[in-house]
């Protein structure tokens, strides 16, 4: 072969080339995170811009790759999930959470925070960054809080405005058993059931109602298939967005940090979707065809929750409730 300084050189391009393309491709590490709401919704901003956030943050060297509408399961079949690697992320509410790590469960005591300024505040400061640690034994890391909202009553039956009227009615909840005995104290009929078969259990009135954030309600169109809503803000349900512990700790101490600060900045997205969604909510929820109970009695409804209340003092004890609850 006779080989030139031309085709020398072009060879080496080639071969330059070729090599900086092998080293892109080995460089570039994807990665799965999943929610059970749409693409438009307070959780699909979230994870979009943890997305984009990862990748900016890491110079492109990991892609995540963001998968809505529960299309890989439920939430707790994405923890499970998660927590066995077979998807490194997800963001999921906290209902099925206390099902891998029980300490969470205090979070979704009914009437804990006043509002949802009290309740970023509680888990960003020190009760909530200690929380997130309680994940890493369990296989999870735990990368931020972010937020689902405050959780409202629906039902296609009739307006729910006093606690009176929930007697009986037959609803979805979440598989949080938290929730579970508080609503059957209210005289719920409860039926835990996973996310992605609720549309279709309130269309075929498997249930009569449901109950979640206005964010929720909206990005899932419940409003096709539920005519009553009432503002009873009983739970401060958050959101986490969990990553696989062993995918993690492969990540180097710089790439770790911005995998944090992307899951921060997810949060912030998320939340201040979660408050244009709640100031829109109502009249929206109206407009499509909604009966909004606006001006419920809450302290009612916290009274009507006492027996049960007192079983969650003595769960949880009085002292780490009420700590939560006087956090200024
Ligand atoms: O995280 O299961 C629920 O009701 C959750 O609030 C919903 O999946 C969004």
């Amino acid at each position: 072969m006779n080989l030139n300084k031309q085709s020398l050189s072009r060879l080496a391009l080639g071969l330059g080339l070729a090599l900086g393309l092998m080293a892109g491709a080995a460089a570039q590490t994807t990665m799965k995170i999943s929610i059970s709401t749409a693409k438009n919704s307070h959780q699909g901003v979230g994870i979009d811009v943890f997305a984009q956030e990862v990748e900016k943050r890491t110079a492109g060297r990991y892609k995540v790759q963001t998968f809505y509408d529960g299309s890989l399961g439920g939430e707790r079949e994405s923890i499970e999930a998660v927590q066995l690697g077979t998807q490194e992320l997800t963001m999921t509410s906290t209902g099925p959470v206390p099902n891998f790590v029980p300490e969470t469960k205090i979070i979704d005591v009914p009437f804990l925070f006043r509002d949802k300024a009290h309740a970023r505040a509680v888990l960003d400061g020190p009760f909530g960054q200690d929380m997130l640690t309680k994940f890493d034994s369990k296989g999870f890391k735990a990368l931020a809080w972010a937020e689902n909202g405050f959780r409202h009553m629906t039902n296609s039956k009739r307006d729910v405005k006093l606690p009176e009227d929930l007697k009986g009615l037959k609803m979805r909840t979440m598989e949080n058993p938290v929730h579970i005995a508080a609503y059957k104290g209210l005289g719920i009929v409860t039926t835990p059931m996973a996310f992605p078969e609720v549309f279709t259990a309130l269309q075929q009135g498997t249930v009569d109602g449901q109950e979640n954030p206005l964010s929720v309600i909206m990005a899932s169109k419940f409003d096709q298939v539920q005519k009553h809503l009432s503002l009873t803000g009983h739970v401060y349900s958050p959101c986490l967005i969990l990553m696989n512990k062993a995918s993690f700790e492969k990540l180097s101490a710089a790439d770790k940090t911005a995998f944090i600060e992307a899951a921060k900045e997810a949060a912030k997205a998320n939340r201040a979707r979660v408050d244009a969604d709640d100031a829109k909510g109502v009249s929206e929820l109206r407009s499509k065809g909604m009966v909004v109970i606006d001006n419920v009695d809450k302290a009612k409804f916290v009274a009507a929750l006492a027996p049960v209340n007192a079983e969650f003092e003595k769960q949880f004890g009085k002292a780490n409730l009420d700590a939560i609850r006087n956090a200024k």
